[in-house]
């Protein structure tokens, strides 16, 4: 059987040629020559469908289901060729043609699908579960709008929706269908696949569980819709604003939603392989990605119990056997915790079991802290993973020291054994080999490929740290892909760069606890140097990308604020020629993928403790960045990597700031009224100059969160932010010192491969064979 399926796949990849030119006539009676860009994506995505179609699945007798609300996949069409081994015979037949791959690349729509590093981790995950060959499908939610598109307007954010299933796509319609009950209230499910193929490896796949009444037509004005009917808005969009009570509770019903679909989806696999429910853990392992698809452990028992005739006690055993939950934060107010009453109108069927869980708790265990229904009624979703999963991970090293430390030090005092660290990763082959092909064939002919296979083989990049050619193309390879940036953002955003000037670059979800506008007060800083007549030696450019959830106010207005910096200074003769501010619109993967490679500078400037790990500090480090940050997440163990000289750490560290919580000792206005430097920076925000061109309401709001509240401690950091920084920037001068940072920072990201963090969710959690 399997020797055939490769028969068949192998085939098809010796037919390239003749398959295309057959699909293109059938779709658009056509040779490939013949076709526009757009119809030749179509093409291709037929022809690759169909290879994977035949490409051998995974095998195993044991599978892991990752469940996760996010899988930001970014665009498919380069990885999957890449993975597929097949894009450089497409490219070359392509160019045959006359036609540019690159050019048909940028066609893909990017599904919307995620929204940050959760997101995105869940799709390198996929990536690394397949390329190593495990057993283990992505279980999530097809939504038709996903996360909302980013326009500004009157620099403002505007949300739209991000419409990006088109007839012809990576999805395929299955004929599964599951009932699923909200109560009394019965919808039907339809099940669609996305096919993950690994490199040079077989494939797994992402269900994608959708319900076939949804309306779109019922999305009028922006992103704007009736949350209250649930068979027309269901799978409308990813985290539907909840600033509201409907909102909030459509956030549960797709929660459960997408969990009573994994939950059959499961036990249909089980009984169709003949497996014994009793030792469902000997075949399946369930991976919680943050705590929204914590109903998966109710869900679960309630079917043993009700429909496999298992005891409580029996089937409350198999679950936990089987889950194993994944946190990736410490923020208080992003830990889920239900009022028990929403629970009750959604999921009626559900709160005994919750309740008994909590009972179950409460009879053991006296302190408030780790009950699962608390006082106000509301459910501890993490309480639900911690008491029923049998693994809790942090995300980096630093963050489950904190985990262990404080923020779940009562469970780990119950539960020491099931605490443990899967720092993230990245897969290589998205972020470097398809977005990064010279620096990719670079590397291969200094070091050899194995690096594609082994990312730790990238370590023998140190034995060219005195070949200084090797450093010349290096630096060589920065500026083409700063180029190409800029030609790009000169399309897309009509503002021009230039590729001499210093690329600063932070891009991730806007937080005040990433402090965006930190950053912020520095180029005001700068600004204000400038105009002073302190020029600097090199032209700067401060590129941001974020999307600010559309209920986070503060956040909407740092946005503004780098929007108004934006046209404040690229449009003052006196100081443009010196620097440049952007904040590009709509910042996706598919941005990131080229922001990323032209980066000389990676901000990683959270408040200490609070970034769980980040992954596009690895990202970056791997295109040769180098680092501006915090000892936070995995910044600390790029600095233990790379060592003090090849990043720059400032700021306070964590234990100072969790001592800074726990005293209450931290008044911004202190800080403001301490330093002339940072008065003028924060100041300038609701002056003349930044209200002649930004809205009052705005700028005055964040202006007076600064002053008064400062929760995430920006103006702690501020003045040793602005001295490292500047110390950055003249080191760049120092080319060949700068070169061989590079070269350090390529050469010690092999750790950061997804390929490392999934051996050890393997060896450690999942235990696949
Ligand atoms: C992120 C964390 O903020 C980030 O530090 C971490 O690297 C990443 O998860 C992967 O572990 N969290 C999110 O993206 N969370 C949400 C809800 O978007």
């Amino acid at each position: 059987m399997t020797k055939q399926t490769n028969l068949q796949k192998d085939v098809l990849v010796l037919n390239l040629e003749q398959q295309l030119e057959e699909i293109a006539g059938q779709m658009f009676g056509k040779t490939v020559a013949e076709l526009s860009d757009q119809e030749t994506y179509y093409v291709i995505l037929v022809y690759v469908k169909r290879l994977m179609e035949v490409s051998d699945a995974n095998e195993g007798e044991k599978k892991v289901y990752y469940i996760s609300a996010e899988f930001l996949i970014g665009k498919l069409l380069s990885n999957n060729l890449i993975n597929l081994k097949i894009y450089r015979k497409l490219d070359e037949f392509l160019k045959s043609k006359g036609k540019d791959l690159a050019m048909i690349e940028e066609v893909e729509p990017e599904p919307s699908l995620g929204n940050g590093g959760l997101g995105r981790l869940a799709a390198c995950f996929l990536d690394s579960i397949t390329t190593m060959g495990f057993l283990g499908d992505g279980i999530g939610l097809n939504y038709h709008f996903g996360l909302f598109k980013q326009v500004f307007k009157d620099r403002l954010q505007n949300a739209e929706k991000n419409d990006w299933i088109e007839e012809n796509s990576w999805l395929t319609k299955t004929d599964v269908t599951f009932d699923v009950y909200f109560g009394d209230q019965k919808v039907v499910s339809r099940l669609y696949d996305i096919d993950v193929a690994g490199y040079d490896s077989g494939v797994n796949k992402l269900h994608l569980f959708d319900i076939e009444t949804v309306d779109e037509s019922i999305v009028k004005d922006g992103i704007d819709f009736d949350k209250e009917d649930i068979e027309k808005n269901l799978t409308l969009f990813l985290y539907p604003d909840d600033s509201d009570e409907a909102g909030r509770l459509l956030r549960i019903y797709q929660q459960y939603f997408m969990v009573s679909n994994a939950a059959q989806l499961i036990l249909r696999e089980m009984k169709e392989k003949k497996y014994d429910l009793r030792k469902m853990y000997e075949h399946a392992v369930i991976q919680i990605n943050d705590t929204h698809p914590t109903m998966v452990i109710p869900e679960l028992i309630r079917i043993l119990v009700e429909e496999k005739a298992f005891t409580m006690d029996e089937a409350i055993e198999v679950v936990r056997k089987t889950c194993a939950y994944t946190n990736h934060t410490i923020l208080a107010e992003a830990l889920e915790k239900w009022p028990l009453a929403y629970l009750e109108k959604v999921v009626p069927q559900l709160v005994p079991y919750i309740k008994e869980l909590d009972k179950r708790v409460a009879k053991e265990y006296e302190d408030p802290k780790v009950q699962i229904i608390d006082e106000d009624d509301r459910v501890h979703m993490a309480h639900i993973d911690i008491h029923y999963g049998f693994s809790v991970n942090g995300v980096a090293a630093i963050h489950t020291e904190i985990l262990k430390d404080s923020e779940l030090n009562a469970f780990y005092k119950i539960y020491p054994e099931k605490f443990n660290n899967k720092t993230n990763g990245i897969t290589f082959r998205r972020w470097l080999i398809s977005c990064n092909r010279e620096l990719t064939h670079f590397l291969a002919d200094t070091i050899g490929d194995g690096f594609k296979k082994d990312a730790d083989k990238l370590e023998k990049l140190l034995d060219h740290q005195e070949d200084q050619s090797v450093l010349d193309r290096l630096e060589e390879i920065k500026m083409n892909r700063k180029k190409d940036l800029a030609a790009y953002v000169q399309k897309a955003e009509g503002i021009t760069l230039d590729p001499e000037s210093i690329f600063d670059i932070q891009i991730k979800r806007l937080h005040e606890y990433k402090r965006q506008q930190m950053n912020a007060l520095y180029i005001i800083h700068k600004y204000l140097e400038i105009k002073d007549g302190k020029k600097p030696v090199r032209p700067l450019t401060f590129i941001f990308g974020a999307k600010a959830a559309p209920a986070y106010v503060i956040a909407q207005d740092i946005i503004h604020l780098i929007l108004v910096l934006q046209e404040i200074i690229n449009n003052d003769p006196d100081v443009s020629p010196y620097m440049k501010v952007v904040m590009v619109e709509n910042y996706n993967v598919s941005y990131a993928e080229k922001l990323i490679p032209a980066c000389d500078i990676s901000e990683q400037i959270s408040l200490a403790s609070k970034e769980a790990s980040g992954t596009g500090n690895m990202k970056f480090m791997l295109n040769g960045a180098v680092t501006l940050g915090t000892s936070d997440g995995a910044n600390v163990e790029i600095h233990e990597l790379v060592g003090d000289d090849n990043i720059y750490i400032f700021g306070e560290k964590s234990e100072a700031v969790i001592a800074h919580y726990e005293k209450a000792d931290y008044v911004s206005k202190d800080y403001y009224e301490k330093s002339p430097v940072i008065k003028e920076a924060v100041d300038f925000i609701v002056g003349k100059q930044a209200l002649a061109v930004g809205h009052k309401e705005n700028l005055e709001r964040l202006y007076k969160e600064l002053l008064n509240k400062d929760w995430f401690m920006t103006l702690l950091d501020l003045e040793e932010y602005i001295a490292v920084k500047d110390k950055a920037f003249a080191d760049y001068e120092d080319r060949q010192k700068w070169k061989k940072m590079m070269l350090v920072n390529i050469a010690k990201a092999g750790f950061f491969s997804s390929d490392r963090t999934i051996a050890e969710y393997n060896r450690d959690i999942w235990k696949l064979k």
